[in-house]
């Protein structure tokens, strides 16, 4: 190996956020050795005993600068002591299959070159996350380890002989003490999967001529593992696979799974063409799975899941918890305390779920932002949740004369369990200083307590809702008894209904706030509303009264509504 020792200065910002460092490819390139500087912080940050001779996994979504900046990883891997990485092919995998192969094959951790949902190409994001020997992403001890580090940096090194020409090949070159193996980056987590699922009920299912099927990879990561374990494996016809080929733009798309980014599945599912429709962002973490003419809110779905377990052969010994982050829909606690089965509720972003895996507390848990995960793996993953679904519907199809729905479980559930109308609002790209200001307005109302006790006369039916508690919530994870503050203002009333508050972390330029509305109803003549008109009383009092948000923001309307 030839090592080179660098001197570098250390670049403002590097600070990771919900899901890892995500910034602008132009900040990236146009910073020579911007990206040198954060990979060499986190083999800084590693305990140099643990990184001698470790295995690193190495992959991403394929979006624009990932190529260049694998040869970067493995050159500077190289130099600070690594023995081994395990790349996908053509620089692919999604980041649930990286974690799978992390824990599968007991490697160190992983470098994941993903901005997830975000836009990519040459003038979109490009984004950069650590993940640990759990295959989980790094805690915020780690992260803010590594962004220390950033601050400091005065030199990084590089073995400069090392690059592999041709990632498309599988197989192993090898330097002095060092090698990278390109691998299928399908097998491993296929592998996975069929210890999870009965692939045979599922191909069952897919040979129904009375049920369609339609996958939109948003010309994600995804796509690969969309053709193999879709079509290859269930039988779903290639046809029914959409945007499957990654492309380094994402075909100039939103690679964000939701209903204004994904208009092409939208708009089958709405005219009825397809029984069940599913599509992933970028990365293949998130899933939003429509049935025919049928939306199906992601903290709904979780919830589904979890009540269903018993379809899923994983799950046959039975669930150790259910969790959900925070802004979340609370149908979740619901069926925990149905099922009997410890409740956690924790910040968003998948990193709090790994500690109560870990803990062996916790079996399934999703979020409201189309991520719905279990302990199979650290990560959320969306192809796990398309075959959750597709178990489900095989399990409730198997001996039905007519064809049970998504829409006819989620109605069976809502009977069961009561409703929770669910909403959030998207405002992107605002300014950093009117978004800070707002959430500074809602704060002083929290602060000063003038908000416990308001009444609000609802416009539809003069009802009223009061406000109960308001607060900045704050975490402390039962295992490892860290704290975490400020992860989002949360009004709450009396009736449960809950309004939430949070600017993002993972956008790379402005800011983006984001406001949940939560609105539970149990009773069976309440259940079949429209979810925007029975959340509007709520809505205006979130926006107009408690927040002011025209006024500081100048919006409208939101970007996104899901
Ligand atoms: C968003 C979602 C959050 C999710 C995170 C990462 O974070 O709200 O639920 O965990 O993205 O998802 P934020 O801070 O922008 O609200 V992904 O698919 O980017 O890894
Ligand atoms: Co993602």
């Amino acid at each position: 190996l030839e090592i080179k020792t660098i001197s570098t200065k250390p670049f403002e910002g590097q600070k990771p956020g919900t899901s890892g460092l995500r910034k602008r490819v132009t900040e990236v390139k146009d910073n020579e050795y911007y990206l040198h500087n954060f990979v060499q912080s986190i083999f800084n940050v590693l305990p140099k005993e643990q990184l001698s001779g470790a295995t690193l996994v190495v992959g991403g979504d394929g979006r624009y600068f990932n190529r260049e900046a694998i040869q970067i990883i493995f050159q500077i891997a190289a130099a600070n002591g690594v023995g081994h990485i395990l790349v996908g092919q053509n620089g692919l995998l999604s980041t649930p299959a990286i974690s799978a192969i992390v824990r599968a094959r007991k490697a160190l951790g992983a470098i994941i070159l993903t901005a997830s949902h975000n836009p990519g190409g040459p003038k979109g994001d490009f984004g950069i996350k650590y993940n640990m020997s759990n295959g989980g992403p790094a805690p915020e001890s780690v992260t803010n380890a590594i962004y220390k580090q950033t601050t400091e940096i005065k030199e990084f090194a590089m073995a400069t002989n090392v690059s592999v020409a041709d990632l498309g090949e599988l197989g192993k070159h090898q330097w002095d003490g060092f090698s990278v193996e390109v691998i299928d980056s399908v097998d491993d987590y296929l592998a996975l999967l069929k210890t999870i699922f009965d692939f045979n009920q599922i191909r069952q299912l897919v040979a129904n001529p009375k049920f369609r099927f339609n996958f939109d990879a948003m010309s994600g990561v995804t796509g690969v593992y969309g053709h193999r374990i879709f079509s290859q494996e269930l039988g779903v016809p290639v046809q029914n696979l959409i945007n499957c080929v990654p492309s380094e733009d994402f075909n100039n798309g939103h690679p964000d799974p939701n209903l204004t980014y994904a208009p092409e599945l939208v708009k089958k599912m709405k005219a009825g063409e397809f029984d069940m429709g599913c599509a992933s962002d970028g990365d293949g973490d998130r899933n939003m799975i429509l049935g025919n003419k049928f939306f199906l809110n992601p903290s709904d779905s979780v919830a589904v899941i979890a009540a269903n377990y018993k379809a899923i052969p994983y799950f046959k010994s039975g669930l150790k918890g259910l969790a959900r982050s925070m802004p979340t829909s609370a149908a979740m606690e619901l069926v925990a305390k149905d099922l009997n089965v410890p409740f956690f509720e924790v910040p968003t972003g998948w990193k709090f779920f790994g500690n109560l895996m870990d803990a062996g507390t916790l079996s399934i848990c999703g979020e409201e932002s189309f991520g719905t995960g279990s302990d199979h793996i650290r990560e959320k993953d969306g192809i796990w949740a398309v075959l959750c679904w597709l178990q489900i519907l095989a399990h409730h199809n198997a001996n039905s004369a007519s064809f049970v729905s998504i829409e006819d479980i989620v109605q069976q559930h809502w009977k069961h369990y009561g409703r929770n109308y669910y909403s959030r609002y998207d405002y992107e790209e605002i300014d950093t200083k009117p978004a800070n200001e707002m959430m500074a307005h809602i704060k002083e109302q929290i602060n000063t307590k003038s908000l416990i006790g308001k009444r609000f006369t609802t416009s539809a039916n003069g009802s009223v809702l009061e406000i109960a508690s308001a607060d900045d919530f704050e975490y402390k994870d039962p295992i490892d008894k860290s704290v975490s503050s400020n992860q989002g203002l949360r009004i709450i009333f009396t009736d449960g209904s809950r309004i939430i508050y949070r600017l993002s972390g993972t956008g790379s330029t402005g800011a983006t706030v984001r406001v949940y509305f939560d609105k539970y109803e149990k009773d069976h003549s309440q259940l079949s509303f429209d979810t925007q008109s029975h959340l509007s009383s709520l809505i205006n009092i979130g926006l107009v009264e408690i927040a002011k948000l025209q006024h500081y923001t100048n919006r409208n309307e939101p970007n996104v509504i899901t």
